[in-house]
C-alpha cells in the first residue's frame, strides 16, 4: 500500500506545462485605423490575454489600447528583453508568434524557485532510451548534465537501475501517461516535473525530436541541464544567458550556468536549509519569509490552523486545507506537503470532506456536491454526484465524513446533523439525519473533518480535535489539531 500510494503522487508544482507550436492566426474581417494590421492585434490580445492576465472585456472584446493593454504590453517586453515601450512592433510580434510554453509568465518567473528535495543525494534511474544515440552516449551526457549541477552545489547525484529513483529520466513521444503529451518534431523538446514524491524530479524527453551529442538537431547534454534544474526545483529565468531561459540554444558558452543560475541553486539548496524537518520544527520564520521562500507553503504550525478535511489514504493520514494538502506517513516522522494537485493534478478545488473505506482500499474526497474516488492511489475518472449516496436533494454539500470499519457505516456530518450510510449495502440507513448532538454527546458544534482511528473518532472542530469514544459514546480529551502535524 505504502509504495502504492508513492506512486500515486504526482508532482507538477515545477512542471513547465505543455507547450504549443505557433499560435494560429485568427483572420480578421475588421478594419482599423491603426497602423498595424487588426490579425497582429488580436492575436497580441489574445497573447497578452494568455500569459499575462490582460483581462478580456465584456462581450469578449478586449481594448487593444488602454493602459492595461499597454502594461501587459510592456510587462511582456521587459520579460522577453525588447524595448518597453507598450505598442506592438514587428520585434514583439515575432516573439508571440513563436512558439512557447502555455504557462503564464507571470506566474511561472514570479518566483525564482518552487519546492526542492529535502536531501543532498538524489538518485536518477534512465528508463526509456532514445535509438538516436548508442545508450553508453546517452548514459554519460544524462550523467554530465547531472555533473552540471552538482559543481554548482552541495548535492550528488547517484544513478540507480530501479524504477523508484527520485528523477525517472525517459525518452517518450506524443502521449505518454502524465497530462502533457509531446507534440512530435521540434516545439516542446522535453520536461521535468517538480521535486516530489511519484512523477516528482521525473524528466521526459520527446523522442520526437533528434538528439544528438553534437550541434545539429538537439544537444540533449544541453536540454538534459535544463531539465534536471526543474527536476531540482528551479523555475525558469528571463535572462536569456541562463540556462534556466525557456528557450533552447545550441551555442551556450562554456560556463553554461548563469551566475543567476548558480546562486538560485544555491538559495534552494543553501546549507541552512539542508537540515531536514527544518520547517517542521520552526514554521514560519520572518527572516524565511518573502520572496525566496516558496509562497504555497502553508504554516502549518500556526495555533489557529483548521482542517477542510481529514482522512487515512493507506498507511498514510492526509489532511487538507483549501488546496493544499499534508500527508502524514503513519510510521515516518516527516510530512510531505503541496498543493492538492501536485499529488492529485485532477482536484483543482479544496475538499470538504474525505473518508477511507479499508477493504475497498478506496478514499471518497467530497467538494461540494461531487465526489472522487480514490482507488489505491490513483484518483479514478470523473467526479460523481454525492446524490450517489441516496442524501435527499437538498443536500448540497457536507462538513465531514468518516468511515467506522467495525459497522461498516460512513457518517456524513452536515451543519448539526449527520448521516449513516451502510457500505455493505450501499443505502442510507434509515431514520436519518439524526442530530449530532443526539448521536455524540458532548459534542454539539459544526464538525470540519472526522477521522477514525483505533477505535476513536477524531472531529476537528475548529483548531480543536475532539477524541471520542465511540464505543462509550462520549469525548475523552481535546488536542490542538495542528498537534497531528507535529506541531
Ligand atoms: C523547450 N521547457 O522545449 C524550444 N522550448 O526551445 N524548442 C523548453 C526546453 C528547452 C522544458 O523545461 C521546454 O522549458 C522550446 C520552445 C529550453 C531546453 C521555446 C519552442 C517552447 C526548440
Ligand atoms: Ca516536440
Ligand atoms: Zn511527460
Ligand atoms: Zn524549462
Amino acid at each position: 500500500m505504502h509504495v502504492m500510494l508513492l506512486s500515486c503522487c504526482v508532482l507538477v508544482l515545477l512542471m513547465p506545462g505543455p507547450c504549443f507550436t505557433a499560435p494560429t492566426l485568427i483572420s480578421g474581417t475588421e478594419s482599423s485605423p491603426s497602423t498595424q494590421p487588426p490579425v497582429d492585434l488580436k492575436l497580441a490580445a489574445k497573447y497578452l490575454q494568455k500569459y499575462y492576465n490582460l483581462h478580456e472585456e465584456p462581450l469578449g472584446r478586449t481594448k487593444r489600447s488602454g493602459p492595461s493593454f499597454t502594461s501587459k504590453m510592456k510587462d511582456m517586453q521587459i520579460f522577453f528583453g525588447l524595448n518597453a515601450t507598450g505598442v506592438l512592433n514587428s520585434e514583439t510580434l515575432e516573439v508571440m508568434t513563436s512558439p512557447r510554453c502555455g504557462v503564464p509568465d507571470v506566474e511561472e518567473y514570479s518566483h525564482i524557485q518552487g519546492t526542492r528535495w529535502n536531501k543532498n543525494v538524489i538518485t536518477y534511474s534512465i528508463g526509456r532510451y532514445t535509438r538516436d544515440l548508442p545508450r553508453n552516449t546517452v548514459d554519460s551526457l544524462i550523467a554530465s548534465a547531472f555533473n552540471v549541477w552538482a559543481k554548482a552545489s552541495g548535492l550528488t547525484f547517484v544513478r540507480s537501475h530501479t524504477n523508484n529513483a527520485d528523477i525517472m529520466v525517459e525518452f517518450v513521444t506524443s502521449n505518454h501517461g502524465d497530462m502533457y503529451p509531446f507534440d512530435g518534431p521540434r516545439g516542446t523538446l522535453a520536461h521535468a516535473f517538480g521535486p516530489g514524491l511519484g512523477v516528482g524530479g521525473d524528466t521526459h524527453f520527446d523522442d520526437d525530436e533528434h538528439w544528438t551529442a553534437g550541434e545539429r538537431g538537439f544537444n540533449l547534454f544541453l536540454v538534459a541541464a535544463h531539465e534536471f534544474g526543474h527536476a531540482l526545483g528551479l523555475k525558469h529565468s528571463r535572462n536569456p544567458d541562463s540556462l534556466m531561459y525557456p528557450t533552447y540554444k545550441s551555442s551556450r558558452s562554456a560556463n553554461l550556468l548563469s551566475r543567476e543560475d548558480v546562486a538560485n541553486i544555491n538559495t534552494l539548496y543553501s546549507p541552512v536549509r539542508v537540515r531536514p524537518n527544518y520547517l517542521a520544527r520552526y514554521g514560519w520564520s520572518p527572516w524565511l519569509s518573502g520572496p525566496l521562500f516558496p509562497h504555497l507553503m502553508k504554516n502549518k504550525c500556526a495555533p489557529d490552523l483548521t482542517f477542510d478535511a481529514v482522512s487515512t489514504l493507506g498507511d498514510a493520514t492526509f489532511f487538507f486545507r483549501e488546496k493544499y494538502l499534508w500527508i502524514k506517513h503513519n510510521e515516518q516522522y516527516d510530512i510531505k506537503e503541496g498543493p492538492i494537485t501536485n499529488f492529485m493534478p485532477k482536484i483543482k478545488t479544496s475538499i470538504d470532506a474525505a473518508f477511507w473505506v479499508p477493504r475497498r482500499s478506496t478514499a471518497y474526497l467530497i467538494h461540494g456536491s461531487k465526489f472522487w474516488t480514490v482507488k489505491g492511489s490513483l484518483v479514478k475518472g470523473k467526479p460523481r454526484a454525492l446524490r450517489h449516496f441516496g442524501f435527499p436533494a437538498w443536500v448540497q454539500d457536507v462538513d465531514a465524513a468518516v468511515h467506522i470499519v467495525k459497522t461498516g457505516r460512513t457518517l456524513f456530518f452536515m451543519h448539526d446533523v449527520y448521516w449513516s450510510y451502510n457500505e455493505n449495502r450501499r443505502v442510507m440507513d434509515f431514520g436519518y439525519p439524526k442530530y449530532i448532538s443526539d448521536g455524540f454527546p458532548g459534542v454539539n458544534t459544526t464538525i470540519d473533518a472526522a477521522l477514525h482511528k483505533e477505535g476513536f473518532i477524531y472531529f476537528f472542530i475548529g483548531p480543536q480535535v475532539y477524541k471520542y469514544d465511540y464505543a462509550h459514546k462520549h469525548v475523552v480529551g481535546v488536542e490542538k489539531a495542528n498537534s497531528w502535524l507535529g506541531c
